[in-house]
């Protein structure tokens, strides 16, 4: 009976890591995400990659405010693995107020939405925010 228990955590632990996705968003030459909005699993993987210069990625909100993942410097290749469920904003930094703003929707959970609508953003990056928004939530 031990055994059997113990064989099916091991499945269960290896079938974990197999599911486990990697989400690729490129620098795009017209200043945004090639994804704008990400929805994952809690444990999966986005992975920024440089496609176009002067761009990174620095996150504004999320679910936990006070361990906010850090900010990339410009150019680089960039990877989080989001183990916490809630919504995240992110944008460029050098582009941010011209509206090149990111969403990731970890685990359908849009508890901390409140949070993430009250982040103070230029006007354009507002209605950006709002549109993103709209489409995370359709996709719920
Ligand atoms: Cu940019």
């Amino acid at each position: 009976m031990r055994l059997l228990l113990f064989l099916f955590f091991l499945i269960l632990l290896s079938w974990q890591v197999v599911v486990a996705d990697t989400v690729k968003i490129e620098f795009t030459a017209d200043d945004s995400y090639s994804i704008e909005v990400a929805d994952i699993g809690v444990g999966d993987t986005i992975e920024w990659l440089p496609k176009n210069e002067g761009h990174n990625v620095e996150f504004l909100a999320g679910p936990n405010m006070e361990a906010l993942p850090g900010k990339s410097d410009l150019n680089v290749r960039y990877a989080i693995t989001f183990d916490l469920p809630g919504v995240y904003l992110y944008q460029c930094t050098p582009h941010g107020n011209m509206g090149m703003l990111g969403l990731i929707v970890v685990g359908n959970n849009f508890d901390n939405l409140g949070n993430i609508e009250e982040v103070e953003l230029s006007r354009v990056a507002k209605s950006v925010l709002q549109r993103l928004i709209r489409v995370a939530k359709s996709n719920k």
